[in-house]
């Protein structure tokens, strides 16, 4: 298990490297161009500025997340191609200066989607929940005119330029079944999966978040069928997952212990973190501690331990604590406990494993 911190870069992180420094067993950044819109090439200058800075700083820079997909590649408009050489780009550059993965995901418009970023929990932390109702009785054009026309609907990710042009996007994917968004997944993956054998980068698909269709739109990484299936496209070694327990965790009937057991061979990077879910399809995340939320995150570590898990790990979201401030779900403090929780199951179970 690599233990890693995601980072948001120079002047857009309130959490400096000094502070991630002092989390014991940290060993990289997860880092990203976090500037460049989806399709765009990152430069090869940009990147390697940005390397170097968390090099210098004693942590590797592995894993990189996300470089975004083009909504043109998930819908397979006929300028696609030009986005995926774009992409190709991207990947030459990354392997350049030695990055090993690249998370993505492939979800329609919006990427994770919560109705509250600053829900209350009894401890009297805050943490991201999603109320179902909220958004499952709402039609998309109902939703636009929400968007428009509210400061309540508190989604991330939705940012201005892109609200702006939602119509458009929504009428573009009007006729995008769940079958044409595989194929179109499987289009991008054939002709960028030998650049990433090139260049030795492993691609880990994000599952949906949450992983169920929402204002309908399609989605199709939801599931261990899901994740199968994306395997099945192909074998190579660099089609991979990004094993997130929060993600798919929020629906019941994915058993996450199960699912590790079936897939961690093939993710290279994984995002641990807890879920609490409600009888109504309501969820809230809370801290990392197993007996917290209704993911068995103990049981998950064990599956790392046993299979000698070798991949990237970090927490994922974490709630906001103690009145800090900043960027949802990525404060310093919580985060920071998540990584103590899980590094303390880790060596527990290592422990154990050399008494066998
Ligand atoms: C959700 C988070 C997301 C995720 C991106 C991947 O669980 O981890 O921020 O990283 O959606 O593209
Ligand atoms: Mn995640």
């Amino acid at each position: 298990m690599n233990m890693t911190w995601r980072w948001y870069g120079r002047g857009n992180d309130q959490i400096t490297l000094e502070h991630i420094k002092q989390i014991p067993n940290v060993k990289g950044i997860v880092w990203a161009l976090h500037g460049k819109a989806a399709g765009e090439v990152w430069p090869l200058e940009e990147i390697k500025s940005e390397v170097d800075y968390i090099r210098s700083h004693g942590f590797h820079a592995d894993v990189v997340e996300s470089v975004n997909i083009h909504d043109a590649i998930k819908i397979g408009s006929p300028d696609r191609d030009t986005y995926i050489e774009n992409y190709k780009q991207t990947i030459r550059h990354l392997g350049q200066v030695g990055v090993k993965v690249i998370c993505y995901n492939f979800m329609p418009v919006f990427d994770w989607t919560r109705t509250d970023l600053y829900h209350p929990l009894p401890d009297g932390s805050t943490a991201l929940f999603y109320e179902k109702s909220k958004v499952h009785d709402i039609e998309p054009a109902e939703l636009i005119e929400k968007i428009a026309s509210s400061t309540t609907m508190t989604m991330p990710g939705w940012e201005p330029e892109r609200l702006a042009k939602i119509q458009e996007l929504f009428d573009a994917y009007a006729d995008v079944t769940e079958d044409d968004l595989w194929e179109n997944l499987a289009y991008f993956l054939s002709a960028i999966l030998p650049v990433c054998e090139e260049q030795d980068i492993q691609m880990a698909i994000h599952p949906d978040d949450p992983p169920w269709s929402i204002f309908g739109l399609p989605r199709i990484m939801t599931s261990g069928d899901s994740l199968k299936r994306l395997l099945e496209i192909s074998d190579s070694k660099a089609n991979g997952i990004t094993f997130c327990t929060g993600s798919l965790g929020a629906n019941p009937s994915n058993d996450m212990v199960a699912l590790a057991h079936q897939f961690l061979a093939r993710s290279p990077f994984s995002h641990l973190r807890n879920v609490k879910i409600f009888e109504n399809g309501d969820f809230i995340e809370t801290s990392h501690f197993t007996s917290d939320g209704s993911v068995d995150l103990t049981n998950v570590v064990r599956e790392m331990a046993d299979q000698g898990f070798t991949g990237y790990v970090r927490p994922d979201h974490g709630r906001h604590l103690w009145n800090e401030e900043g960027r949802p779900g990525y404060g310093l403090y919580d985060r920071a406990l998540g990584v103590m929780y899980l590094n303390g199951l880790w060596d527990a179970f290592q422990a154990r494993k050399q008494e066998v």
